[in-house]
């Protein structure tokens, strides 16, 4: 059995695939895989919360394409595995998540580690943790049809304990940044704002291909190449004001990152607040990946007191953060229910983001 979790993007959104910065930890919420060897060739998968029986294909006819739903991830896993040369054959998979879907929890990617994770300790292969990544993001790019970047993956597989995660996408050079609010009296007060939340239409690839045009038109391998000294002249040089405004989030947002980062080493978590708040409003006029219900989370959470609120995930629905004094997280969460009730919005969830450890495998243990 392996366990993967979900996870929450403190800050560092939509930089992962402009070669930038992002600062993500690992949820306590997670999907547990079971797994096992077959003889016959044949991949089974199952999900508790699926509703419907096995989905059951050889693997050896495992191409983009032959599995839709749920079980694209895992087929796709294994699909990825296998075009990187790896000789996977048949396995029983059974998944039990605790990772709310279309959530922007990154159910997926947990989806993705576990299996790859569990088809590789099946099959003695010992890929390192970037291999297992690089296979997950291959199920998702190239057999689900989800052009994500490196976030979600190196989330699930390098999360610690009381730390976030500072990678830098372009090295690969990661920290693990101290990060344990509870001990600091503050609470991630999380809202899941059940607003639907659909990564895989073409909002996502679309706002990816005007970074990249973007890119090209500067003369610049990634956005990431943008120094935020240079933003204005880099403005100046591109002629559509949409495209002037994703680069502008890119940019800034890269920034953010940093200064987030240099905070947490200096033990300052109160004042990381109002960069998460500007990141939000980023995302929400530059980047234009927000929605009502999450917009008016945030506003209600930051009326109610809170340091700090941003959107977190790719974004078109999905969760809020909101950083609080403990103290404050049920008067946030009231205050959040109240300006739902009054806007007509389903009754949002919530709960409290604690950082948390990366996937693993949990029975038998490692030897
Ligand atoms: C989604 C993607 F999967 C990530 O790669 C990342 O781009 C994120 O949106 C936005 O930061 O979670």
């Amino acid at each position: 059995m392996w366990a993967a979790p979900g996870r929450i993007n403190l800050i560092g959104e939509h930089t992962d695939y402009n070669d930038g910065f992002v600062l993500p930890f690992a949820l306590p919420h997670t999907l547990t895989a079971a797994a096992a060897r077959r003889g016959d060739g044949l991949l089974r998968l199952r999900s508790l919360q699926s509703g419907g029986g096995a989905v059951e294909i050889p693997v050896a006819e495992l191409e983009p394409g032959a599995v839709s739903g749920w079980a694209a991830y895992p087929a796709g896993s294994v699909w990825a595995l296998r075009e990187a040369g790896h000789p996977v054959g048949g396995m029983d998979l059974l998944v039990d998540s605790a990772i709310p879907t279309g959530a922007g929890l990154s159910s997926s990617a947990a989806l993705t580690c576990a299996t790859v994770l569990a088809a590789a300790d099946l099959h003695g292969l010992a890929p390192d943790r970037w291999e297992v990544a690089r296979t997950a993001q291959r199920a998702e790019n190239d057999f689900v049809g989800m052009p994500c970047g490196l976030l979600d993956q190196s989330a699930v597989l390098l999360s610690t304990e009381g730390r976030a995660l500072f990678l830098d996408v372009r090295s690969l050079e990661t920290e693990q940044v101290p990060f344990d609010p509870r001990a600091d009296g503050l609470t991630v007060l999380t809202v899941d704002t059940r607003a639907p939340h659909r990564l895989v239409g073409g909002m996502y690839a679309e706002r990816r291909r005007a970074c990249e045009h973007a890119a090209r038109v500067l003369g610049v391998p990634f956005l990431r190449d943008v120094p935020a000294d240079g933003l204005a002249g880099a403005l100046a040089a591109l002629d559509d004001p949409v495209v002037r405004r994703r680069v502008r989030h890119v940019v800034t947002e890269n920034a953010r990152v940093l200064e987030t980062v240099a905070l947490l080493r200096a033990g300052r978590l109160r004042e990381i607040g109002p960069l998460l708040t500007a990141s939000h409003a980023s995302l929400r006029d530059d980047y234009e990946v927000s929605v009502p219900e999450v917009d008016t989370a945030v506003e209600a959470a930051l009326s109610a007191g809170a340091l700090g609120a941003r959107i977190t995930g790719g974004g078109f629905g999905g969760c809020v953060i909101a950083l609080v004094e403990s103290d404050r997280a049920e008067a946030c969460a009231e205050a959040v229910r109240t300006a739902y009730a009054a806007a007509d919005f389903a009754p949002p969830a919530f709960f409290h983001a604690a950082p948390s450890p990366g996937a693993r495998r949990v029975l038998p243990p490692p030897a």
